[in-house]
């Protein structure tokens, strides 16, 4: 048992703000945003978009809501969305797409979290058939989260595009962590979102902010993002006290990435050793690492977890017999020497 607080790799969400954040949050100039008149949101807003090179962005409480919202744009109700089969919007989102917006997932199992295009393309909707539904979108997710961040590259992005281009679909991007993307790849956050019809970035994971996402694309689709926001209940008032420790983090947090990267590689050649665990370093390309448990030594994720919180380390369950852990600020290199330990440790028990 321990006593000291515990290494947290469940999540990047779990971060708490910087010091510079709670200093901009206090100081931060509002108005109301619903009114358009808060200007810390409106200089976030303008920052993000000249950051992934569109025409303008919209902040938006959760990514979640961003998804949601960017979906609801593009498609229409009864239409289908080609999604990636353990993508967030899908799995993670309470069938929202369904349950909001009257949209038809229509899921296709990529290879670490890259749909082939021909699989995606076998299932566009014919427009000669009326009785079928019709496609309307594909939506693809850069990390890819439950791929084990995997990286989407752009010759990736330019084959669904120009598919989609051909097929008259839309293309939305969920980059809750297209930060890591850009930074995994060096190469600018707009090298990654350009072409594409709408992007959903979040500030409130690996970039430590407490709150808030952001959809940019054209002008059109954001004034359109605008109004279903609202109808989302996603209308905030005096929000720059939230959007200004945004702004510190996109301003400031992005650099530090590559830093979780080589800690979530490092932990995984330490987690490789221990009995029962496979684990690949040369297969983590971001700050995501999934490990697959022996049920034999482990008894299933359950078990493991339970295990190693009793040694002070928290990680996420990611099946039955496999495990993710993700690494961000606040996870340093002595929490990583202690999951190893806590690893091993708990691999002896029975
Ligand atoms: N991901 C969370 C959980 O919901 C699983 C996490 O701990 O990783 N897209 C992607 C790719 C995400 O990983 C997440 C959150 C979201 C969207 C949703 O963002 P929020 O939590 O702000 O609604």
């Amino acid at each position: 048992m321990t006593t000291s607080p515990p290494s947290d790799f469940r999540s990047d969400t779990v971060t708490r703000p910087t010091p510079a954040m709670r200093r901009a949050m206090a100081e931060a100039e509002v108005g109301d945003d619903v009114y358009g008149e808060d200007p810390t949101v409106r200089r976030l807003e303008e920052r993000t978009a000249e950051v992934l090179g569109l025409e303008a962005a919209l902040f938006v409480p959760t990514g979640s809501m961003g998804n949601q919202i960017s979906l609801r744009v593009h498609a229409p109700a009864g239409s289908e969305v080609i999604v990636e089969a353990k993508s967030h919007v899908f799995h993670y989102e309470m069938g929202a797409m369904a349950a909001l917006s009257g949209l038809l997932p229509r899921p296709v199992a990529g290879e670490r979290g890259r749909m082939p295009v021909a699989e995606v393309e076998a299932w566009i909707r014919p427009e000669s058939t009326y009785y079928l539904p019709r496609t309307a979108l594909i939506a693809v997710e850069n990390t890819h989260n439950f791929a084990g961040g995997t990286v989407l590259p752009r010759p990736a992005i330019d084959e669904t595009l120009a598919l989609a281009r051909r097929r008259g679909l839309k293309v939305h991007m969920d980059g809750a962590r297209l930060w890591n993307a850009a930074a995994a790849l060096g190469v600018p956050e707009a090298e990654l979102a350009r072409g594409l019809d709408s992007v959903m970035v979040c500030f409130s994971k690996g970039l430590r902010a407490p709150v808030g996402s952001a959809v940019a694309g054209s002008r059109a689709f954001v004034e359109e993002a605008r109004r279903v926001r609202k109808l989302f209940g996603g209308g905030m008032r005096q929000v720059g006290v939230i959007a200004a420790a945004a702004l510190v983090a996109l301003e400031s947090e992005r650099s530090r990435l590559p830093e979780d990267h080589a800690r979530a590689r490092r932990l995984a050649g330490l987690l490789a050793e221990v009995p029962g665990v496979s684990a690949d370093p040369s297969a983590v390309e971001t700050n995501i690492l999934m490990v697959t448990l022996d049920e034999a030594v482990w008894g299933g994720a359950a078990v493991a977890l339970a295990r190693l919180a009793r040694r002070g380390v928290l990680a996420g369950s990611a099946g039955e017999r496999a495990l993710r852990l993700v690494t961000h600020a606040d996870v340093g290199d002595p929490d990583v020497e202690r999951a190893a330990q806590a690893f091993r440790d708990a691999a002896a028990e029975r």
